[in-house]
């Protein structure tokens, strides 16, 4: 399937992978690229060395184009932003915040450069400042997000802007990309059903939590001080929101949730850690290789959209 996304990236198929802290790394990223997808190399909080290093790794494993999520919140970001150039990453995508400032630099290097956004605004001032294409991003997605749903969020920001959109949350199989090319988006970002696939290196207890989950499974931490969180109910998240009815402030919240995505992710810890998952979770239900994910949802979606030229 050709798309302004498929040809800007020069990707076979308009699947792009979440860039999900943690689980984000090398293999994940390499398997949805060798699959015909643009994988991602999530840098979420790490230091800009070992986003360096995955990189290298990703780049002994693939051919194809990849990318790097820039979790803005990160304080290596300016060095994480100046290894893309140097390593000659071709796409950013970036997160939780405005990346104008690197724009001049990342295009100068001829970098590919998408914004996840969660507003129509965020993607007027992302087109104005360069961006080549923006992930508008729906709060039915995993981790830090936005207010607005996909399905609401979609076609304004298409309306808004004459970049590509590329639409994120909530979409999980080959019905939710026919929906969001049907919004007039040019692609999907799907994060959720990629962190089951084989090639995550997620801890297996993780991975079932999200096989087992049902639709109402997830909850939104952080509202009360602008930084909502999605993930899968448990204990940990129980305690935040008990902390946060009873005000709470940052500092002692931060201290409940730090290091608990990697708890999580590499121990399996599923009381204590961060489950971040979307609510397409609930159709989740088995593990598969990101071949398989990639061709079930291209084939499902093209016998709905008829094949059709976009
Ligand atoms: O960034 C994400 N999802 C994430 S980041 C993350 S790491 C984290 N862990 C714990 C707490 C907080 C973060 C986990 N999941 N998605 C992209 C996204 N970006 N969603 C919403 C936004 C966003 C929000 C505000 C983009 C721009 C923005 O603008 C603020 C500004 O600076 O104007």
């Amino acid at each position: 399937m050709k798309t302004r996304i498929t040809e800007l990236l020069n990707i076979e198929y308009p699947i792009i992978q979440g860039g999900m802290a943690w689980v984000a790394e090398h293999n994940l990223a390499a398997a949805v690229s060798n699959a015909g997808g643009l994988g991602l190399i999530g840098a979420g909080g790490a230091p800009a060395k070992f986003v360096r290093e995955q990189i290298k790794k990703a780049k002994d494993k693939t051919d194809n184009p990849f990318g790097v999520n820039i979790m803005l919140m990160n304080p290596e970001a300016d060095a994480i932003a100046q290894v893309i150039v140097e390593e000659g990453v071709k796409v950013v995508t970036t997160g939780a915040g405005n990346p104008a400032k690197y724009m001049e630099m990342w295009k100068e290097a001829g970098v590919k450069v998408i914004p996840v956004v969660a507003s129509v605004a965020m993607a007027k001032l992302m087109e104005r400042a360069g961006a080549d294409a923006v992930v508008a991003e729906g709060m039915e997605s995993g981790g830090h997000i936005g207010s607005t749903t996909t399905m609401a969020l979609v076609p304004q920001v298409v309306d808004a802007v004459s970049v590509p959109v590329i639409a994120a949350g909530g979409i999980g199989d080959g019905r939710g990309f026919a929906a969001a090319m049907m919004l007039g988006a040019q692609a999907v970002q799907i994060g959720t059903r990629f962190v089951v696939a084989n090639e995550s290196i997620v801890h297996s207890n993780y991975k079932q939590k999200i096989v087992k989950a049902k639709d109402i499974d997830s909850t939104v931490t952080g509202m009360s001080h602008g930084h909502p969180v999605r993930a899968i109910r448990n204990q940990m998240t129980k305690e935040y929101l008990r902390l946060e009815k009873e005000g709470a402030d940052f500092m002692e919240l931060e201290r409940l949730t730090l290091g608990a995505l990697r708890k999580a992710v590499i121990d399996g810890d599923v009381v204590n850690g961060t489950l971040m998952a979307g609510q397409i979770a609930g159709l989740v239900n088995k593990e598969q290789s990101c071949k398989e994910i990639i061709s079930e949802i291209m084939n499902q979606a093209e016998e709905l959209l008829g094949n059709q030229k976009r």
